[in-house]
């Protein structure tokens, strides 16, 4: 479901509201449809592992996730299952089948993943496979590599056993030509359409892996790629320390390099919680013009404590832990 549809339904039957409590929970295998929003302010405090958290309202995927960490699999996996969940939701504009395409009319998709070891894959610009985050982990496994792009990126899916699949819907192609007729390059981004999927889990075993997958920004120039599959920007881990992704307009995420940033944070001492605020400063302080986009972080440490802040109101997050899968508002800078 459309983040900005989810939120009306929320509003509309009035769930997630209870008094004196941020949160409600649904249980066990939640249907997106069911989880509710609701503003908490605070940080996490209890806890525990094994735990998914991803970027947006995106319960489906962390349940599948979560699934994938109670079989006893690892985080690696968990990850990669779950991503692919909203990889193949056509109705999804941000992420694999059905994303918005570039300029052009193109959908060219971005993914890593990063494992406990510290080994990372990616695949930027890559056109007609809907699962990136399955070639970027072949990238990591199969080959001598890291990035690979573009045309190369596809031909390395194909040999590996994808198949081509014509990405762009009935619906993303409708909004592209709607776009050319009415629009000049703008970039407003998560505050309009952006949902990209980071997601980071810890398995019983407590190591830590996370994802990243986009479609990137919507109507992007030809050739551009976002932060989402660059290691230490869109998504970074260190088994020792926790991990954070990033959502939002991915060219400040690069120029402040921020889920690396904020695992480093988190290595001095601070909590999930206040690395995400501290890299969400480092933006701004950099950015003046903050007000016309949108950056979103989370982040876990080890233990399982989490964070998540970005910029502006809007931005969501999924945490599965406890056999609780949460979706809520975290904490923003710009509160006007
Ligand atoms: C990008 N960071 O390509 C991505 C877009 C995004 O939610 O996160 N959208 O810049």
């Amino acid at each position: 479901m459309k983040r900005r549809n989810f939120i009306k339904n929320a509003s509309l039957t009035g769930v997630g509201l209870t008094v004196g409590s941020a949160i409600i929970s649904c249980k066990e295998n939640p249907s997106e449809e069911k989880t509710p929003i609701v503003d908490d302010k605070k940080s996490e405090s209890n806890a525990t592992l094994p735990i998914v958290i991803a970027t947006w309202n995106v319960a489906n995927s962390t349940a599948k996730a979560w699934e994938v960490l109670q079989e006893g699999k690892s985080s690696l996996d968990a990850i990669e299952q779950g991503c692919m969940i909203e990889e193949a939701n056509a109705e999804g504009q941000s992420v694999g089948l059905g994303g918005l395409p570039d300029r052009d009319g193109n959908v060219t998709l971005d993914a890593c993943i990063m494992n406990k070891e510290g080994n990372y894959g990616a695949v930027v610009c890559m056109q007609n496979i809907v699962h990136p985050i399955s070639v970027a982990r072949k990238v990591m496994e199969d080959t001598p590599h890291v990035i690979l792009a573009g045309k190369g990126a596809e031909q390395f899916a194909v040999s590996s056993g994808f198949k081509r699949e014509n990405l762009l819907t009935k619906a993303s192609k409708k909004a592209w030509k709607k776009w050319k007729e009415t629009s000049e390059y703008k970039p407003i981004i998560n505050i309009e359409n952006h949902d990209t999927i980071g997601m980071l889990a810890i398995d019983k075993k407590g190591d830590i892996a996370g994802g990243c997958t986009t479609s990137g920004l919507a109507y992007k120039m030809a050739g551009r790629v976002g932060d989402s599959p660059i290691i230490g920007s869109g998504l970074f881990i260190d088994n020792e320390v926790g991990g954070a992704t990033a959502t939002g307009l991915g060219e400040e995420v690069l120029k402040t390099v921020g889920s690396f940033l904020i695992v480093e944070l988190m290595r001095q001492g601070k909590s999930p919680q206040e690395a995400c605020e501290e890299a969400i400063k480092r933006i701004i302080k950099k950015s003046p013009n903050f007000e016309n986009f949108q950056v979103g972080y989370i982040a876990v440490n080890k233990k399982g404590e989490t964070g998540a802040y970005s910029i502006h109101e809007g931005f969501y997050t999924t945490t599965y832990q406890n056999n609780e899968n949460i979706s809520k508002a975290p904490g923003f800078y710009n509160k006007k």
